[in-house]
């Protein structure tokens, strides 16, 4: 029989889940479930990157552990872990760092981008953030990543280092893919339409959170920026009713022209009223889920402990493999 293709991915720790995180990465990663051996950490090494207050940082792991179960990854299929649990990220990140080049760190967008940001902070491991994804891919020889688009030239590099390694040394990297969500789904804010929906975004109603209540979900809704056309029509320039187009037809599986022809000679407040249904109906089932988790933390700790254990085992073949080919002595006791 056929081995079954790996899949790695992750998100970060670094604040409550949106719309847009389910929708360009979390729900996909619950189509594949079933096709693949999957892996998914929450990243909170890579949430370091950013300063964080050590107790929501907690908070938001477990929360960000919960939600990935609620959202449908079964932790009976999948292996879900906490990402500093296991150490051979780190040990393998600093193998990689030894033969990562300064210059194609420096020509990362997200860390052009983060370091105008935030130039008080500065520090390394911002620098180095792509290194430690490329540790996090390659240490179980995966075959596909599912990210967002954003995070391309990140899985790029991971592509360079493994072929570098193998090249030097000899073949012990699998190539990972990329796996980009279909029609490049990208939740745009509920304020701007123009800029993506972002966690950290200071303004609440620009985005919905996947803990947010009817009321509050309906209220985000009603109170988006749309324009003055008044036709609800599948246009880049009306990006306010494009975004909720693309939201309510990502949720009810209706193609958006369907859509679009429900609401002929309507103006946005139905569309608007029926958009904010749709995504409660989608969102409650969930949000029900993951109140019940969160109030049952054993639960929560027996499966990434257990998680952790199992990426531990996978993690420890590949980094024993690394450390022989770079020449490390081995451990006698
Ligand atoms: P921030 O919003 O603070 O910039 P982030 O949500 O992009 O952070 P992660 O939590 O690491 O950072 O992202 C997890 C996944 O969610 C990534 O694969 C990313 O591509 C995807 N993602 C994030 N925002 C959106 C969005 N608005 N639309 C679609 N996908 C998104
Ligand atoms: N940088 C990623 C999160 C991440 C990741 C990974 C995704 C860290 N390690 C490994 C896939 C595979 C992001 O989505 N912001």
């Amino acid at each position: 029989m056929d081995e079954k293709k790996i899949i790695f991915s992750g998100a970060q720790p670094s604040g409550k889940m949106t719309l847009g995180n389910y929708l360009g990465a979390i729900k996909n990663w619950t189509e594949l479930q079933n096709e693949y051996e999957c892996f998914f950490s929450v990243v909170d090494l890579h949430a370091i990157t950013v300063p964080q207050e050590a107790k929501v940082l907690r908070e938001n792991a477990m929360k960000l552990l919960a939600q990935y179960i609620a959202c449908g990854l079964d932790p009976e299929k999948n292996t879900i872990f906490i990402q500093s649990h296991v150490k051979e990220h780190l040990e393998l990140m600093w193998v990689l760092n030894t033969m990562t080049y300064m210059g194609e760190l420096s020509r990362m967008t997200q860390f052009k981008d983060k370091s105008q940001k935030s130039e008080a902070n500065l520090n390394a491991g911002l620098f180095t953030y792509p290194v430690l994804m490329a540790a996090d891919i390659l240490l179980y020889q995966t075959d596909l990543v599912p990210v967002g688009d954003d995070q391309k030239q990140h899985l790029e590099l991971a592509r360079d280092l493994a072929n570098r390694f193998n090249n030097r040394y000899s073949p012990t990297f699998k190539i990972p893919e990329g796996y980009y969500p279909k029609g490049g789904a990208r939740v745009m804010s509920l304020q701007e339409p123009t800029k993506k929906m972002s966690k950290s975004d200071s303004n609440e109603n620009a985005f919905i959170l996947l803990e947010d209540d009817p009321d509050t979900i309906r209220r985000k809704i009603k109170r988006s920026v749309t324009d003055s056309e008044g036709v609800v029509r599948y246009s880049p320039e009306q990006p306010g009713i494009k975004n909720l187009l693309d939201i309510y037809s990502a949720l009810s599986g209706k193609p958006v022209d369907e859509i679009v022809k429900m609401y002929e000679g309507k103006g946005y407040g139905d569309f608007k009223t029926d958009t904010a249904e749709v995504i409660v109906g989608a969102l409650e089932p969930m949000r029900e889920k993951y109140l019940y988790l969160l109030n049952n933390k054993d639960y929560l700790e027996k499966i990434y402990s257990e998680g952790a254990q199992k990426a531990e085992a996978k993690a420890r073949k590949t980094l024993r493999k690394v450390y022989r080919k770079v020449g490390f002595l081995e451990r006698k006791y």
